[in-house]
């Protein structure tokens, strides 16, 4: 009998040792997965199964608005720096929306609505993985995203600017169904709203409002768009901005049914040692993934202007993500000399970064296989 109950027994030992270890992180199994999204469309969820698996080939790079612009060029749209520098499309591109709920023809940052379909529709088309974030208007006093001033419980249902709200939710929707490639399929995005609600920096942050009023803002969203406004190509993506603990992280949780990926916002700062509690964090998150089974990306990150740190791509960022099935990491936007995190030509950190993408756990756009199917 023993033989049949040892082995029994150290399997049971070996996984239980394994379900909380947030040092050997493990891809989850693809089985029973749950969207969002109930009628999302099948790419959106074959793009979902996708990116639980993608971990184990290595860590699709991203870059915001990479074709749009770079740090010293505009309006070329074919060209991008990541490109340039390697030799290859990132495979990951990341727009944003902020001033589409006020029926504005630019976003926040000046770039026409237009522009980023269009540029959305061609990374699709190059089997890239698009994500959209919503740097939204604060919807008490129309300023900025950063302007703090109390307003979710405003805009949940029952408050006095929830109709208003719906109405901003119908331009998102507009947009989203605008979203199509060639063959008029709609385009699977990842949709990433109110993030790095952990710090207070947002009008949806911490201290800004409740964690009540995030989840129910998040979850009437969600519901909004999918059910009432019949929006299918979105998976919905978490992301707190740098945190300490698994309770941090799921302070502001909405629920394992409202979130399709879990996503973490750190930027490298002097205030701390970014390749230790990068990587510290990264292993957090993906043990809460794993748990949630869900996939896992690093979904905004960089050093600003990095001219300080020649060797960032290979000694920093790297070791954060070098053998953790994280599906993606986003650097964000090359705007201008004075505010960008990509590479270019020229730059300081331009032979690192090809080594960091000459790395086999890098993934960029002719790494990837067909997301979609
Ligand atoms: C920020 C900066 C801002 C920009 C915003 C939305 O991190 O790049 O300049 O307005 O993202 O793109």
């Amino acid at each position: 009998m023993w033989k049949y109950i040892l082995p029994l027994l150290t399997l049971f030992i070996l996984s239980c040792g394994k379900a909380n270890d947030v040092n050997n992180p493990v891809l989850p199994p693809i089985t029973n997965l749950t969207y969002a999204d109930a009628n999302a469309t099948q790419a959106t969820r074959n793009l979902l199964k996708n990116l639980m698996t993608i971990g184990s080939k290595g860590t699709m790079f991203g870059h915001q608005n990479t074709t749009l612009y770079g740090t010293n060029w505009n309006g070329d749209p074919d060209r991008s720096d990541i490109k340039s520098v390697c030799g290859s499309y990132p495979a990951v591109y990341g727009w944003e929306i902020g001033k589409i709920e006020l029926d504005k023809s630019q976003n926040l940052d000046g770039e026409s609505f237009i522009a980023i379909r269009s540029h959305l529709i061609a990374a699709y088309e190059r089997g890239g993985v698009n994500t959209i974030t919503w740097h939204s208007t604060n919807p008490v006093t129309g300023g900025d995203s950063w302007d703090t001033t109390p307003a979710v419980k405003t805009i949940i249902p029952g408050g006095k600017n929830h109709e208003m709200y719906k109405g901003w939710l119908d331009k998102v929707a507009t947009f989203m169904f605008s979203l199509k490639g060639i063959k008029g399929e709609l385009i699977p995005v990842l949709f990433r709203p109110f993030h790095e609600h952990t710090g207070n920096g947002f009008w949806w942050g911490k201290g800004n409002c409740s964690a009540t009023e995030y989840v129910a803002l998040w979850k009437f969203t969600v519901q909004y768009l999918s059910e009432t406004k019949g929006v299918h190509n979105l998976l919905y993506v978490y992301s707190p901005d740098i945190i300490s603990s698994q309770t941090q992280y799921l302070e502001f949780w909405p629920g394992d049914e409202s979130v399709d990926m879990l996503g973490l916002d750190a930027y490298d700062r002097s205030s701390y040692n970014y390749a230790e509690r990068g990587l510290q964090m990264i292993r957090l998150g993906l043990s809460i993934a794993k748990a949630k089974n869900k996939p896992m990306a690093f979904t905004e990150t960089g050093l600003q202007n990095n001219s300080s740190d020649a060797k960032w791509w290979t000694e920093k960022l790297l070791k954060v993500i070098k053998g953790q099935p994280v599906a993606y990491v986003l650097i964000w936007r090359n705007a201008s000399p004075y505010h960008f995190f990509g590479p270019y030509p020229g730059c300081v950190s331009e032979a690192d970064f090809k080594s960091f993408a000459d790395d086999p756990s890098t993934l960029f756009g002719n790494d990837i296989p067909n997301m979609y199917k």
